[in-house]
């Protein structure tokens, strides 16, 4: 949250459910933001509905109108994005309108809040105690899409990717995730030390790859190492450590519990909240917030599911919990931790579990028992 965010008397909240599931988790994540009672959520919200995806491209040849844009720029205090179903072919004119809107709206890091719940298995039928907090830099990296299909001197074909890592980019995402740990920590004060999953001094684990990759990984570390090192209160508060993505990914695994904040490029940070949501029991659970310096949206980490689209089946705790987030970064905190509660009660029943957490509770159950808890 920004320290200076206020919140406001009311709030304008665009509505982007995108593809496939998308359509079903931002209803209900717009559902359970208009049960709050008023005297939890003090502002008046409005809703906008907004287009974009790979659907409406196959309708209209557009995947993120200038109207969405300029709606969320003009008028907007905040969005919620669905899922997009990206074809994994290159499709002429097409390009992930997620992708676009975080570079349009210079969203820059994308927060992703990776935490344990009574009542959600993995899939080892176990439950660990995890409060991850991913950090992914959300505007650079191999996204750029500076792609390139060639042919070499004889006739074979080669494609090539441009990688960019700017300081400017990096000092961003380090800043945010020094400031989480940070903020997480006086969090975390508030409740006593046995109701703690993190009971240590904050962490903040540097992920890259600049043994191999030690110029564009390089910068990235450095500067990341260098944002910490020139504020005496993230070195007097927080501890940094390093690890190479790869085995990020295995020590993630084995020890999940051994992780605060994790800050990650785009790309390692993409897969690694993915790999990390396996371990709190589906990609179903996990919100995140896509933050810039003036606004948020709010997008689960989960994708379209085409396979489960328009059968009500889908987990639409990922989209209630991004509400909260968008709900806390606009300074409603109230609302935001009533949402979360709600959210955590309902997992914590076993009652109403969607298939994904081995339930078979429909969408709008879920949504309904959520609104119910507030
Ligand atoms: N809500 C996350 C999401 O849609 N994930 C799928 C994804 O990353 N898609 C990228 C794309 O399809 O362009």
């Amino acid at each position: 949250r920004n320290a200076s965010t206020k919140a406001q008397s009311s709030l304008t909240i665009g509505l982007i459910p995108a593809d496939g599931i998308g359509k079903e988790v931002i209803p209900a994540a717009r559902q359970v933001l208009e049960a709050l009672p008023s005297d939890l959520m003090p502002a008046k919200i409005q809703f906008e509905d907004l287009d974009a995806g790979f659907e409406l491209f196959q309708k209209t040849g557009t995947a993120l109108p200038e109207e969405t844009i300029q709606a969320l720029k003009g008028h907007c205090d905040g969005a919620l994005f669905g899922a997009v179903s990206s074809p994994s072919h290159k499709v002429a004119g097409y390009s992930s309108p997620i992708v676009g809107l975080r570079k349009k709206l210079d969203l820059y890091a994308n927060v992703r809040p990776v935490l344990s719940a009574a009542g959600a298995k993995t899939a080892s039928g176990k439950t660990r105690p995890i409060d991850m907090l991913i950090i992914r830099e959300n505007t650079e990296c191999l996204y750029i899409k500076d792609e390139e299909l060639l042919t070499d001197k004889d006739g074979h074909k080669y494609a090539v990717a441009k990688r960019k890592i700017t300081e400017f980019a990096s000092k961003r995402a380090g800043q945010m995730a020094f400031t989480m740990a940070l903020q997480r920590d006086a969090m975390r004060r508030e409740v006593t030390l046995g109701e703690r999953i993190w009971k240590h001094k904050p962490k903040v684990t540097i992920v890259h790859k600049s043994n191999v990759l030690s110029i564009t990984d390089g910068l990235w570390r450095e500067t990341v190492r260098e944002v910490y090192e020139s504020n005496s209160e993230f070195v007097k508060s927080v501890d940094i450590e390093e690890q190479l993505v790869d085995s990020m990914v295995y020590r993630m695994f084995r020890e999940p519990e051994a992780f605060d904040v994790i800050v990650a490029p785009n790309m390692y940070g993409d897969i690694i909240s993915d790999g990390a949501a396996a371990l709190v029991g589906s990609l179903g659970l996990v919100p995140s917030a896509n933050v810039g310096e003036n606004f948020a949206v709010g997008e689960p980490v989960h994708g379209s599911a085409p396979d489960i689209a328009g059968k009500n089946i889908a987990n639409p705790i990922a989209a209630i919990r991004s509400a909260a987030m968008l709900l806390e970064n606009k300074g409603y905190n109230a609302a935001a931790s009533a949402v979360y509660r709600a959210a955590d009660k309902v997992l914590a029943s076993g009652k109403y579990l969607t298939p994904d957490l081995g339930g078979n509770a429909k969408t709008t159950e879920v949504t309904e028992a959520v609104c119910r808890e507030l």
